[in-house]
């Protein structure tokens, strides 16, 4: 439980540490020492010194990414991080977010691009469509800590992870569409100006292969598959829910060791709906045989968003309406209009086996339908039989 908003922020507070770490004055009589020959001064630091210059950072450029921030944070702090948490948001994150946010969160921190160093502003005036890219190479300004490790907003934690932070930069879990190139969901890194300097400069000359961060991560740091293997990090790290699908024996394999799993695609579990009252994520169901071989991550981000999330909101919001994604009980006239607002789509018309085939390498793949799990489980079997 975190019940209060510390009201100097985290890098207020480490501003403040060293003056309160100085030593003793010399009127005070020295600390005798432990044993003859040893003083006080080396000793190992108490660990909580060591922990605090290191910390989980994300990024909300949005409410809806709020969210899943929320959540993640959250998921950090269950499994009790030793780490600081740190989030970056945008200039139009709503100020309820931002007050729940800094119930999660140690720092939270407001990036316009607009309004930061020169560097950002002449690469942004070069490439205005890597606007949201220039904000996460932000996390790179966060000197006050010594190492970071990066997570998306679309990844839930479901155990403990500091041992990351025994890695060094830049180390990440290999993509599952391009294994040679790293999944810039989840990676460790080194805070530092120059690095982040360097990164703008080669973002505005090179731009980037995919147009998002990930292209330029990887042109950036770009021995990564070559030249240090202790900078893969186990795929468990950065499980994409894709995987689960693509690679099912693999997934049934090695599954249960998942500690991150990443949501990535265009549809985020915010974009579902959820009917607090059933338990149930709406349009993705799971049959108790399913459930058996594979934990179901999208209900597990709607429980610790309904048990943890959505209070903070509520306080933040107060009076205030916001969309928490609830279907709500249709009983009542407001309910009805809100289970409209969340309905999912009509179902779309069928597609011919082009069509899908054309749309699955586009990465649109329609998990809750004719690509769901147990329609692939289906037609592997079959190959295996
Ligand atoms: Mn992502």
């Amino acid at each position: 439980m975190w019940p209060l908003i510390p009201a100097l922020s985290c890098s207020q507070l480490l501003r403040l540490c060293p003056s309160q770490c100085e030593p003793a004055p010399a009127s005070q009589p020295a600390p005798p020492a432990a044993f003859p020959g040893h003083t006080a001064s080396i000793r190992p630091e108490p660990p909580l010194s060591t922990m605090a210059d290191q910390a989980f950072v994300t990024l909300a450029t949005n409410d809806n990414y709020a969210k899943g921030a929320l959540v993640l944070g959250q998921s950090l702090r269950d499994h009790n991080t030793t780490r600081k948490l740190v989030v970056l948001i945008g200039p139009h994150v709503a100020d309820p977010c931002r007050e729940a946010l800094r119930s999660v969160f140690d720092e939270v921190c407001v990036v316009d691009l607009m309004d930061s160093g020169d560097v950002a502003h002449l690469a942004l005036m070069k490439r205005p469509d890597l606007g949201v890219t220039f904000t996460k190479l932000h996390c790179w300004r966060l000197t006050q800590y010594t190492k970071c490790v990066f997570m998306d907003a679309d990844t839930l934690v479901l155990s403990n992870i500091d041992e990351l932070f025994e890695r060094d930069e830049l180390s990440a879990a290999p993509d599952p569409g391009w294994p040679d190139c790293f999944n810039s969901g989840v990676f460790v890194f080194k805070p530092s100006n120059e690095t982040h300097e360097n990164l703008l400069t080669f973002c505005g000359e090179n731009g980037s292969f995919d147009g998002g961060d990930q292209g330029v991560l990887n042109s950036f740091f770009n021995t990564w598959s070559t030249a240090d293997i202790s900078k893969h990090l186990p795929f468990v790290y950065n499980l994409s829910s894709i995987s689960i699908y693509s690679y099912l024996p693999a997934f049934k394999q090695y599954g249960h060791g998942a500690k991150v799993v990443h949501f990535l695609g265009k549809v985020k579990p915010w974009s579902h709906s959820y009917d607090a009252q059933k338990g149930e994520v709406k349009g993705h169901s799971q049959s108790s045989d399913q459930s058996q071989l594979q934990p179901d991550f999208l209900l597990q981000w709607w429980q610790l968003y309904t048990k943890s999330v959505v209070p903070l909101l509520q306080r933040a919001y107060g009076d205030a309406p916001f969309n928490t994604g609830f279907v709500q009980d249709s009983s009542t006239n407001e309910g009805e209009q809100q289970a409209c607002s969340h309905a999912p789509p009509p179902p779309p018309r069928r597609l011919t086996p082009a069509e899908r085939k054309q749309r699955w390498e586009e990465g649109q793949i329609d998990y809750l339908g004719e690509d769901s799990f147990a329609n692939i489980e289906r037609k592997l079997d079959s190959f295996l039989k």
